[in-house]
């Protein structure tokens, strides 16, 4: 190629297609599967075939281009893979808007995309491009599902969804908009399914310890963010023993941080989804009704957070662990079923949230804490002060306790109250077990078989992939493979009974999660 005259101002249009050519034609940016010397793997995040490009994507592969096109100076051997993250919700919603199938519309786009990208001219190795939704990837998502759940790492348990009931079908949260379905406008109701987890909980200690190997050149912000999100809690579980065990047999267990607090305890709250709310609720209308207003809205755990405090107290009682006196227990709208035990020992003078819950429901408030070393005086019931949620006093209106730190208060507890079983240390942990289900069409089809008989059966390794039909166009009423008895329909792989195909498929972010190795 010769540029016949030099002009002072790069001409973009002029010269990039003919060098792009010519690196297309030569394939120099195409990597061997072995090579010898000092060779290099950059990845960047593949993009979703969302339609256009925007200038995010122009940066963000710039980025990685100028790090791959760096080290290929030094004489590296680079590989700059790239791809397409494509199943996900958006597909689908076009989808119901453009009476579009989701596999038309995602390599519809995928191909427009691949043209803007190649006129970037990033150094990629376009002979090793693929897409997340084919099943020549997807097959290895389903295989690794398999040799997960066979080593116990995945398991099925009911998990808290958003319902539409008159779309007949589950919503995610960005599809709530102010407690009602985004297409039917139906009011917005929690409902119970069985789901399968990653059991990532496992990990969380492995997960939070390998932070501080992470060396320089990552923010600190991003680290704090990270041991938030994991959110390492060390406290204690303690048993109030059922104070009407005819009415209800059960023992109730509460984690708390604050067991220094113990006897400022002045009402218990368990969760709208808690077993001794649903027993209390059994011949209760009332609170049968509240159980009901408590499970419509949003389960995000940001809305909770911020919804209006609402309560009723159950009827039912239990023993205070020391005193034994008995304490009510209530239902709490911002207690949440899936943290610690679905129960809070509820200590008004020393919570927040206790305390707005008390003065709205005229409970008791009892201040056990002395943070700033003066007396009950400074203490009003009625105006929350930042002091009284301190760990920083000593115990008072304690009985045997008074005068203890939090630690010596801790320490007393445990040796009083472990030997009668009443309480145990506890590490807790934010993060959640991942909750991979999702009641959608266009995702990686989950590999198990439900048989009468057998339970849950993985799909056999031979028998992979499962196969997502291409050629359907969902209308937003739940999902089409529920209606396609030619995709549900098979046989139990243990004792060849008819059985039913699972027709949830992943989170799309599992495919994110391995596709580095991939190469
Ligand atoms: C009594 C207490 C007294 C508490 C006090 C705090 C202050 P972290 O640090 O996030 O682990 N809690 C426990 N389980 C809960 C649930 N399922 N839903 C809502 N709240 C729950 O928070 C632990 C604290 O959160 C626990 O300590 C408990 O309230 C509450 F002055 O127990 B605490
Ligand atoms: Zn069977």
């Amino acid at each position: 190629m010769t540029i016949s005259h030099i002009d002072p101002e790069y001409q973009a249009s002029a010269i990039e297609p003919n060098v792009q050519q010519d690196w297309e034609a030569r394939k120099v940016f195409k990597v061997a599967d072995t090579c010898e010397g000092k060779h290099r793997y950059i990845l960047s995040m593949f993009p979703y075939p969302s339609g256009r490009l925007h200038m995010g994507h122009v940066r963000n592969y710039t980025i990685g281009d100028v790090i791959s096109r760096f080290h290929r100076l030094k004489g590296e051997t680079v590989l700059q893979p790239m791809g397409w993250d494509a199943f996900g919700l958006p597909a689908e919603n076009a989808a119901i808007a453009h009476q579009v199938a989701p596999a038309k519309w995602t390599f519809e786009n995928i191909a427009y995309m691949r043209d803007q990208l190649k006129k970037l001219g990033l150094s990629v190795d376009w002979d090793r491009e693929f897409a997340t939704c084919t099943p020549e990837y997807y097959h290895w998502e389903q295989w690794l599902f398999v040799q997960l759940y066979k080593k116990g790492l995945i398991y099925r348990k009911l998990s808290t969804v958003n319902w539409d009931p008159v779309d007949q079908t589950v919503l995610a949260n960005e599809q709530v908009e102010n407690g009602r379905g985004w297409r039917s406008g139906a009011l917005v109701e929690k409902r119970d399914i069985p789901m399968y987890y990653f059991r990532i909980t496992d990990y969380a200690q492995e997960l939070l310890d390998d932070l501080d190997t992470l060396k320089e050149g990552w923010p600190q912000q991003v680290l704090t963010m990270q041991r938030n999100w994991i959110g390492r809690s060390q406290g204690m579980e303690i048993t109030f023993p059922s104070a009407n065990p005819e009415l209800y047999a059960d023992d109730l267990t509460v984690y708390t941080t604050r067991g220094d607090t113990l006897m400022g305890v002045t009402y218990v709250a368990v969760a709208a989804e808690h077993p001794m709310a649903l027993q209390a609720a059994e011949n209760n209308p009332t609170l049968k009704a509240f159980i009901e207003e408590c499970r419509m809205g949003s389960v995000a755990e940001a809305d909770l957070a911020v919804a209006e405090k609402k309560g009723m107290a159950t009827g039912l009682f239990v023993k205070h662990p020391v005193t034994g006196e008995a304490v009510p227990v209530w239902i709490a709208n911002y207690v949440l079923m899936s943290y610690g035990s679905g129960a809070v020992m509820a200590v008004p003078a020393h919570d927040e949230r206790d305390f707005e819950f008390a003065n709205k429901f005229g409970l008791n408030i009892k201040q056990v804490i002395d943070a700033k070393g003066a007396d009950d005086a400074e203490f009003s019931s009625t105006q929350w002060q930042e002091w009284y949620g301190s760990k920083e006093g000593i115990l008072v209106n304690s009985a045997e306790f008074d005068g203890l730190t939090f630690q010596a208060a801790f320490d007393a507890l445990i040796a009083k109250l472990e030997p009668q079983q009443l309480a145990n240390t506890k590490v807790q942990f934010r993060l959640r077990d991942w909750g991979v289900s999702r009641q959608r069409y266009w995702g990686c089809p989950i590999p198990m078989i439900n048989c009468e008989t057998c339970g849950q059966v993985p799909v056999p390794e031979e028998q992979l992939p499962v196969i997502l039909p291409t050629d359907v166009v969902p209308d937003g009423s739940g999902n089409p493979l529920n209606k396609m008895p030619e995709f549900y329909q098979t046989s139990c792989p243990c004792c060849g009974a008819d059985a039913r195909r699972e027709t949830d498929t992943l989170d799309t972010f599992v495919e994110s999660s391995w596709y580095y190795a991939r190469y």
